[in-house]
């Protein structure tokens, strides 16, 4: 069945802020404590999802989450009025208190994993929200990722959406960020790839020694087995644990697939040549023919990969039968990303095309082009069942300038966390945004 690729990018919330909450992640580690601009991040954000709509390409938005999470701050002991609670929190628990208040919604590559309907055995397009678990800030994401998943896939003869994993090591689940569908088009059934970075149940598995793997293959499992897909067509790979300890936190900072097409970089798997046999075979059983396109080490080392975030890019169909290449900005300023950018788009391959932005607010926090968006392919009844409210068009676009406009703050600092004037606008704006989307029961408040 045909079906069409959406992106459903995540808009930035008003409390985008620096807190360095990502161990493992060099960038949030990097800016820790610097001032944000929560306006320019999700202006930002929209011009990419603008630019990629008018192109043609499916787009689509996932909401912000209401920020701060007074329930987990009063979870913990903090009492009394929202204001005494943030105060408390602030005085006692700076850390804690940047947590409650993270935008870090905004990466919905890590919002789910999904497999279209192609794929799973009820012939529906299931959802699994991803748990997050190894970071305090992003492991209550998941009831309200999953909230709004329902409320937008809210037809149950198409879309199945289950609740996260249980919220425990053996099951760390990051979504989509380590999830990739191979297959000869988007409607027919895919090869999907796992990528885990350790294994709870077996000790003689390698793992990193430095920052943490966020992925476990019990998790990955679990999920093909809520999805129902079939053993065949799901494959699992170890990522390599020598670049999770040089940065690479999640697979997509280091591979991205589309279609036939897999680009990574050589370091990526724990085991290269059997990840790409394996691959190999495993498409073989759906009729297509894996494009793998390696970048060598002695062309953009690791350090470039994560400084660039050249494989935290979109790789999108065009109609021409190739693909374009959405890539940060970085990626033109790094003297090896772009040389080997230009060779790539001259040889012939299926990459035709590049299309930058200027994502730098979300990139100092480590989220690229890529983790700004979590993929849905649908086929036209499908698209036609969802919420249309959320969908990116011109005039959407022109709105959702305007609330921001109106709502944002062009500045934030980790002190400014403690002003109780911002957790009211930041509910304002949420109410506001319920509205313009036709989503009222979007928010539990
Ligand atoms: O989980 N950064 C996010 C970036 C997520 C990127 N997503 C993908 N690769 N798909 C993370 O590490 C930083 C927040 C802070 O430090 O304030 C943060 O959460």
């Amino acid at each position: 069945m045909r079906a069409r690729e959406f992106n459903f990018d995540g808009l930035v919330g008003p409390s985008h802020n620096y807190a360095g909450l990502s161990f493992g992640n060099v960038a949030s580690f990097s800016n820790v404590k610097s001032a944000s601009n929560p306006k320019l991040a999700a202006l930002q954000g929209l011009a990419k999802m603008r630019a990629l709509a008018a192109r043609g390409f499916g787009q689509a938005l996932l909401p912000p989450q209401d920020r701060p999470n007074f329930r987990l701050l009063r979870s913990i002991g903090f009492t009394g009025s929202d204001a005494d609670v943030l105060a408390k929190a602030a005085r006692e628990a700076p850390v804690i208190l940047a947590c409650a208040y993270s935008a870090s919604p905004m990466w919905t590559a890590n919002a789910a994993t999904v497999s279209p309907s192609a794929d799973s055995a009820d012939g529906r397009t299931h959802f699994t929200a991803a748990n997050l678990n190894n970071k305090l800030h992003r492991a209550f994401e998941h009831e309200q990722s999953a909230r709004s998943l329902r409320a937008i896939f809210h037809d149950i003869d198409h879309f199945a959406v289950h609740e996260a994993l249980p919220g425990t090591p053996a099951f760390g689940d990051e979504g989509a960020a380590n999830h990739t569908r191979l297959c000869k088009d988007h409607g027919s059934a895919a090869v999907e790839m796992f990528v885990y970075g350790r294994t709870e149940f077996d000790a003689s598995a390698s793992a990193p020694r430095k920052y943490p793997a966020r992925q476990t293959l019990e998790a990955s499992q679990a999920v093909a087995r809520l999805h129902g897909l079939s053993a065949e067509r799901t494959v699992y790979i170890q990522q390599n644990p020598d670049v999770i300890d040089q940065g690479v936190f999640h697979n997509d900072v280091i591979a991205v697939g589309n279609g036939n097409v897999l680009f990574y970089h050589d370091q990526a798997f724990a085991d290269e040549a059997g990840s790409l046999d394996t691959l190999r075979r495993a498409m073989a059983g759906v009729g297509a023919e894996l494009n793998a396109i390696r970048v060598d080490t002695g062309a953009v080392s690791v350090a470039d990969a994560v400084a660039s975030y050249l494989f935290n890019s979109q790789l999108l169909s065009k109609d021409n039968g190739k693909m374009a290449l959405v890539i940060p900005q970085e990626c033109e300023e790094n003297a090896a990303v772009a040389a080997y950018l230009q060779g790539l788009v001259a040889s012939g391959n299926a990459i035709d095309e590049l299309i930058h932005f200027d994502l730098r607010q979300s990139m100092r926090n480590g989220g690229g082009p890529a983790c700004l968006r979590l993929r849905v392919a649908l086929t036209d009844a499908e698209a036609a069942a969802m919420h249309q409210g959320v969908v990116m068009t011109e005039a959407l676009y022109h709105t959702l300038v305007a609330w921001v406009e109106k709502h944002y703050r062009d500045r934030l600092d980790p002190s400014d966390l403690a002003d109780p004037a911002l957790a009211i606008e930041v509910h304002t704006a949420l109410e506001d945004l319920s509205r313009i989307l036709g989503l009222p029961n979007l928010y539990d408040f």
